[in-house]
């Protein structure tokens, strides 16, 4: 049985819309991507125990100091509660430059112990270091004094 000329051409136009509706979904793609957004995560609270300690002879006065950690990385809106420990036999106080923010002067022995809070509200390197002159009579600081410094790196949180 032969199928009339009209009906193979029938066919033969579903083949091809057939085909070309198969060849479509092949090509298709998909549904577009939203776009990854770059948003900042929210400020958080860190807690950093931070210790002044001091290397040298035992038995002998530690010739040099410095923090640990050396360096403190927040983001612009962190608050930042940093407690110092003064873990040496000598008394020193910490200011945060450009923050306006320091300790009381921190006994020796090691009893000298505070926490300071506050918020980075500003982006850049910032030095905290020791503020209290080197006096032996006194026993303030040490002759190391203008090399205890660390950094407080503040990184712009809005990127
Ligand atoms: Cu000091």
């Amino acid at each position: 049985m032969r199928s009339s000329p009209s009906a193979s051409s029938a066919t033969a136009a579903i083949l091809i819309a057939l085909a070309a509706l198969l060849l479509a979904s092949l090509s298709a793609r998909p549904a577009a991507q939203p776009a990854l957004q770059a948003s900042a995560p929210p400020p958080a609270t860190l807690d950093v125990d931070l210790i002044i300690t001091g290397l040298g002879a035992a038995g002998e006065p530690a010739t040099h100091h410095y923090y640990n950690p050396s360096m403190i990385v927040a983001r612009t809106g962190d608050r930042l509660r940093v407690r110092f420990r003064n873990l040496t036999f000598a008394s020193h106080g910490i200011e945060f430059e450009g923050y306006g923010v320091r300790t009381g002067v921190l006994p020796g022995g090691p009893r000298g112990l505070e926490t300071v809070e506050f918020v980075a509200d500003r982006p850049g390197v910032f030095r905290f270091k020791c503020y209290v002159p080197y006096d032996p009579a006194a026993g303030m600081c040490s002759p190391d004094h203008d090399t205890q410094i660390g950094y407080l790196v503040v990184l712009d949180g809005s990127r």
